[in-house]
């Protein structure tokens, strides 16, 4: 990258992965920047210091003084825009940015962009899958794990970004090739005043973009017309001309465009009928970036899913175990209690729990009543799922993960599924859903 010596000063907020690889950014681009962070001790400090020792670190609040003296402030996805400080800086005029905003302006080749409730991950990797396996020079990151700007490289001929509604509400236009946004149910309502507003930062990701694939099964994933822009469309509902969706014949069940067999769902190595949705959108992306059908569907038989995203962990007494600690918001757990619910010989011990993020929980409802045997509850919001859940399955209230698993043992029968899908986020009690995933798995195993 050239370096250009501008006079501006930019001012990083926030200090994680994601302000790391802007500061770095903006710094090439001949930047003077600055850090701010309302951590005492943000994460990515150290190595921030021993890359910039000459730069000036704000720790421990937002100075909203400075913040009016900058040329940009670009944040990180952790903190709202609305935050009062950032806010007021905005409304005295300075352009506030985010990371995938820059991303979008530097990228040189195109863009497929994916957002949704849930099954971003999934779809992002699966794509990213078949773009290796086409032979693609192919980038794959953003909410996934690899902030944006890290990913640049000149040599790229494809970049696959996963995108959150945090990261949308600084992008004033992604521009892409192809974006979709899968679904929307409720999440982040601790952070959005209305559902609304969650699904105006979601729709963001429509600006600017040629392609558009929407699913038919969620009317809340397509964007207003647009003469420019190109739909393609996919969904778990009728075959019809040029969309990707099931067919069924007598007893086997078809992924096809239009009318054209692609696959069989037995074939398909993910289980559960979100999964064949996810693996719909993989191919309707893939086909508008033009990735040869062969390699999409190789990649179809053998990606069995992410971990922790109903991933089997074991059989124990005819007790089979799964675990979905990915399952961080309502719709995620429905989905899996749903799928799992469908191929089960008995019912579903359902553990869940954690911080709900402010969400209505009765969705949870229905599928409680036609798939579980119980639910065991802990975490920040047990008893706001009790009061929701004791009406439609046996609840049990514990206090750790570990007593969960215990209990879920217990009342559990022959043919049961034990499914960990908490409905919440795991920040009350774990550094991640990942640690959430962990324990889960060594206690199951320990059984
Ligand atoms: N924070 C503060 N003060 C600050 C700045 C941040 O307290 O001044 C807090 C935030 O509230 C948050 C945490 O620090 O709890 C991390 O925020 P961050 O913006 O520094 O996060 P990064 O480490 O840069 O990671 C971010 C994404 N994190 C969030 O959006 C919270 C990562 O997604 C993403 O992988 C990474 O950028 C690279 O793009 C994680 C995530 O949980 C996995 N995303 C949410 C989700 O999937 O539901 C949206
Ligand atoms: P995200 O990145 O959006 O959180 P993931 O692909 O990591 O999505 O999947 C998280 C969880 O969401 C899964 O374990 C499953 O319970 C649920 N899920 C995945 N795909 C879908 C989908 N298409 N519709 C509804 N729920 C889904």
């Amino acid at each position: 990258m050239t370096r250009i010596a501008t006079d501006k000063h930019s001012m990083v907020i926030g200090l994680g992965k994601t302000g790391l690889s802007c500061a770095r950014y903006l710094a090439k681009q001949g930047h003077r920047v600055s850090v701010m962070d309302t951590r005492m001790e943000p994460p990515a400090l150290a190595e921030f210091r021993q890359e910039f020792p000459h730069a000036t670190c704000h720790l421990g609040g937002l100075d909203e003084a400075l913040l009016k003296q900058c040329d940009q402030i670009v944040v990180s996805p952790g903190l709202s825009i609305a935050t009062p400080e950032i806010a007021a800086a905005r409304t005295s005029g300075v352009p506030v940015r985010g990371d995938i905003d820059l991303f979008s302006e530097a990228a040189k080749a195109p863009v497929v962009g994916i957002t949704g409730s849930n099954g971003k991950s999934t779809v992002t990797t699966l794509l990213g899958e078949m773009a290796r396996e086409a032979g693609l020079n192919v980038a794959v990151g953003g909410n996934l794990g690899t902030p944006a700007l890290d990913l640049l490289d000149d040599a790229c001929e494809l970049y696959v970004m996963e995108l959150s509604s945090f990261q949308l509400e600084t992008t004033e236009a992604l521009n892409a090739e192809t974006v979709v946004l899968l679904n929307i149910s409720d999440d982040h309502m601790d952070r959005y005043a209305s559902r609304l507003e969650y699904l105006r930062a979601k729709q963001r990701i429509f600006r600017g973009a040629r392609n558009v694939v929407v699913n038919d099964d969620d009317v809340l994933s397509q964007p207003l017309p647009n003469q420019t822009m190109k739909l393609f469309h996919y969904g778990l509902s009728m075959p019809d001309v040029g969309k990707f969706s099931l067919l069924q014949d007598n007893t086997e069940t078809w992924l096809v465009r239009g009318f054209d067999r692609l696959i069989r769902v037995d074939e398909l190595a993910m289980h559960g009928l979100h999964n064949v949705s996810n693996a719909l959108a993989a191919l309707a992306l893939g086909y508008t970036v033009k990735l040869p059908m062969q390699a999409m569907l190789n990649v179809l038989r053998r990606f069995k899913g992410l971990p922790h995203r109903c991933q089997f962990v074991r059989e124990f007494q005819g007790v089979t175990y799964i675990n979905d600690s990915k399952g961080t918001n309502v719709g995620a757990a429905v989905a899996a209690i749903e799928s799992l619910g469908q191929q089960c010989a008995g019912r579903i011990v359902l553990i869940a729990g954690g911080d709900a993020k402010n969400a209505q929980l009765e969705p949870l409802q229905p599928a409680l009543r036609q798939y579980g045997r119980a639910a065991i509850l802990l975490g920040q919001d047990a008893a706001r799922l009790e009061s929701v859940l004791s009406s439609v399955t046996a609840c049990h209230r514990v206090n750790s993960l570990v007593e969960a698993v215990r209990a879920a043992s217990k009342v559990a029968q022959e043919g049961d599924i034990v499914l960990l899908s908490p409905a919440c986020s795991s920040l009350d009690m774990f550094e991640n859903f990942e640690q959430r995933g962990e324990l889960f798995t060594a206690e199951v195993q320990a059984l």
